[in-house]
């Protein structure tokens, strides 16, 4: 049997070393990947997908741990994507014996991945909207996607997401400025975490008078407080998580962020294949070296140089 047709098959079966195989194949653009990908797009269920981003150290990875051991109490299985880990996941282990039982090793309902966001030209990683639909083909009930939200290809890694869960602390200065950069838009439920601290109860006051700001919302973002290294405030989040996925169902939203994802997928892979086209063909008729040369002597510089290389490969004649 082929070996796409083998992880295919281990998907089916639920199979974590199937699935763990499939993500490097995919990440590694081995020639098995078109196929494995061609299968998983059929397969793909009905996967809550939520998104997680937030400044650095506000517990994020805290959150999700939190996060898979109230899940998993309700009897569903979660699947966890970190792009660009800085901090370790335990697996559901911090809130005790309750939960350390279900460590990621022995529990086959989580399963974690890390993947690197910048690994092809500086931007979202091609890979990302891949991997999350092999996690949907495997049927996971959620799948929580962390990232650090601090620019754009963080911001695009959102796109993927069903729910945006926008994570915050008190203490961190530089939240406000997070919320001017545009992260009150892309959030879909809000949580102040480290609320043991002081100021939390003020960062709430605060994230909901700049909320209230927006009349026009259909959906108005609920913000949470929690402490995530004690679970408090967990299952209330993870109530209002659900409570944003059922209204996107309610009212056909539903559907509006599954194309934005393909969008976000069809972007991803566009450039990439642009990209190879242009730098093969420019590489074989000897256009590149000519180009670098210019480069070199000053003669150009790239943003012209990438607009002529368009226009030589990708416009034809007689457009
Ligand atoms: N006091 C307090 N500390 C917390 C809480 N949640 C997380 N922490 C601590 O905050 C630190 C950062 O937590 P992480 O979960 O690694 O934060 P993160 O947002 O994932 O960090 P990055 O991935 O580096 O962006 C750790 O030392 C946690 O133990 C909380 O509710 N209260
Ligand atoms: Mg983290």
């Amino acid at each position: 049997m082929y070996l796409h047709n083998q992880v295919i098959q281990g998907l089916r079966e639920k199979k974590r070393a199937a699935l763990a195989r499939a993500v490097t194949l995919v990440e590694s653009g081995s020639e098995h990947a078109p196929h494995i990908l061609e299968q998983a797009y059929k397969l793909k269920g009905r996967s809550k997908i939520v998104g997680i981003t937030g400044s650095p150290g506000v517990g994020k990875s805290t959150l999700v741990d939190s996060l898979i051991g109230v899940i998993r109490e309700r009897g569903h299985s979660v699947g966890v994507i970190a792009v660009d880990p800085s901090s370790p996941f335990t697996g559901g282990a911090i809130l005790g014996d309750r939960v350390r039982l279900r460590s990621r090793t022995t529990d086959d309902g989580v399963f974690f991945r890390s993947l690197a966001s910048r690994g092809y030209l500086g931007g979202l990683s091609r890979h990302t909207g891949e991997v999350i639909t092999l996690f949907e083909a495997f049927g996971f009930d959620y799948i929580l996607v962390e990232t650090v939200g601090t620019g754009q290809s963080e911001v695009d890694i959102m796109r993927y997401a069903h729910s945006v869960l926008v994570v915050m602390a008190p203490g961190l200065g530089d939240d406000i400025q997070a919320i001017k950069a545009g992260i009150l838009e892309i959030g879909d439920v809000f949580c102040v975490n480290k609320a043991d601290r002081p100021d939390a109860d003020r960062d709430v006051a605060v994230l909901e008078a700049m909320l209230a700001l927006n009349k026009d919302w259909q959906w108005k973002p609920p913000v949470v407080k929690t402490v995530a290294s004690q679970g408090k405030g967990v299952p209330e989040l993870l109530d209002k998580i659900d409570e944003h996925l059922e209204f996107l169902k309610q009212s056909n939203l539903l559907e509006e962020r599954v194309s934005r994802s393909y969008l976000a997928a069809l972007e991803a892979n566009l450039r990439r294949e642009t990209v190879d086209l242009i730098l093969s063909k420019a590489r074989s008729d000897g256009t590149l070296a000519h180009a670098l040369k210019q480069l070199s002597e000053g003669k150009t510089y790239p943003a012209a140089l990438a607009k002529q290389l368009v226009k030589t490969y990708l416009i034809r004649r007689n457009d």
